[in-house]
């Protein structure tokens, strides 16, 4: 399978990688060592249109292709991949549903103000005793006449207490298992919404992550998001989209760092030549090059058969886990180049290999997408 990009595709690429580099890279070292979320990119990232790449236009987006904003992610993650997660769970897993799953109502209200990237979005699965098993929800939602009565938290969540917007699930039938759990739309200011701890995090230091509290909070039948009892399908198809993002974060990390790997090879000299023409460094180089290019491969292959409508969940989970275990070797392997330089904050690298680690965890651990292919092959 070939992936030829069109020139729309290229020239979309090339703006992104010149935006990262002149307006988010300069800080990028700065922010990460002090846990900064910088919600002002995001809001040029929006100004650049990349909130509402493939959302469609009558709701303020820009109804081009999925693809297309799957290399918008990995391009910013080959640089800042804290704006990276940001972006991408407000995108595939707080506007996608909304668009996938609202009424017109909904989109118009919710949608619209987050493809424009005038608001931002997050979604809220995880709980302390519902991570891998995800249907294991503790948080309740009890219906009183026009409204749900909301009790519960969220913990890990991406863009809590930044976002405007919160997809968010909960049980309404306890009795019923994942037919028991229902997906809603939750305002940041609704009375009873809080937001607890702030974690202190390996990586993705320039993201903002902490908890969800709901104490008592009213949230009207309209924001009820698909069908009372199919929240769980909600959660599972979202994060199947969800996870093809990963998979462009994990090549945008390791096509980062190998670039870094690659640059300080030829330049830095040990025995009386640069580092890259000894044949060690440059078998590695030749590695990690060839890991980057099958991740990417497998992650637009994801990407256009979304876009063709066609099953993807088998492939989302392949692209996840593949992409986000070379990520991990390729920055050890950055490291390894650099040397001592590799292991000090100073340098790039270091960043790279903490960024990584988190991709073969979030949405569905690398153990999780093993089940999903295991499954789907064993069907
Ligand atoms: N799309 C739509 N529906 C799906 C689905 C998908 N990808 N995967 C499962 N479902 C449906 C099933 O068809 C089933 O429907 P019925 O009730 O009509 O039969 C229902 O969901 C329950 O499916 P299943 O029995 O397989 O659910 P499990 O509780 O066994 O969970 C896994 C399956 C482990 C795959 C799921 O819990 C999971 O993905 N866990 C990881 C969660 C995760 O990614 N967390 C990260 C949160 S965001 S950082």
């Amino acid at each position: 399978m070939m992936f030829e990009l069109t020139e729309d595709q290229q020239l979309l690429k090339q703006n992104v990688r010149e935006f990262m580099e002149k307006n988010v890279e300069p800080t990028v070292l700065e922010r990460d060592a002090a846990q900064k979320w910088d919600r002002s990119l995001y809001d040029q990232a929006a100004e650049l249109g990349l909130t509402g790449l493939y959302l469609p236009e009558e709701y303020g987006g820009s109804g081009i292709d999925f693809l297309s904003y799957i290399m918008a992610v990995e391009e910013i993650s080959r640089v800042d991949d804290g704006l990276g997660i940001a972006l991408s769970a407000s995108v595939s897993l707080c506007s996608n549903p909304i668009n996938d799953f609202g009424t017109p109502e909904q989109k118009e209200k919710y949608l619209t103000p987050l493809a424009k990237g005038e608001h931002l979005g997050a979604f809220g699965l995880t709980e302390p005793n519902a991570g891998s098993d995800a249907a294991r929800q503790q948080s309740i939602a009890r219906l009183e006449g026009d409204h749900y009565v909301l009790n519960g938290s969220k913990i890990f969540i991406t863009n809590a207490s930044s976002a405007e917007t919160y997809v968010v699930f909960a049980m309404t039938d306890p009795s019923a298992g994942t037919r028991g759990i229902t997906g809603f739309i939750l305002e940041k200011d609704m009375p009873g919404f809080t937001f607890g701890k702030k974690e202190n995090k390996l990586g993705i230091r320039t993201s903002l992550t902490r908890e969800l509290l709901f104490q008592d909070v009213k949230v009207p039948v309209e924001n009820v998001l698909g069908q009372v009892g199919k929240g769980f399908k909600v959660a599972m198809a979202t994060l199947d989209g969800g996870r093809i993002a990963v998979a462009a974060q994990a090549v945008g990390i390791a096509q980062g760092a190998y670039e870094h790997a690659l640059a300080y090879a030829k330049e830095r000299v040990q025995f009386n030549a640069p580092i890259a023409k000894n044949q060690t460094i440059g078998f590695k180089l030749a590695d990690m090059a060839t890991k980057i290019d099958a991740a990417r491969l497998l992650t637009y292959r994801a990407a256009s058969l979304k876009d063709a409508g066609k099953p993807f969940s088998k492939e989302a989970a392949m692209a996840k886990y593949y992409a986000s275990d070379i990520a991990l070797e390729v920055t050890a392997d950055a490291i390894q180049i650099y040397g001592g330089y590799g292991y000090s904050e100073d340098y790039p690298v270091a960043r790279y290999f903490r960024n990584a680690k988190i991709t073969q965890i979030y949405e569905g651990t690398n153990e999780i997408q093993r089940v999903v292919v295991s499954g789907s092959i064993l069907r």
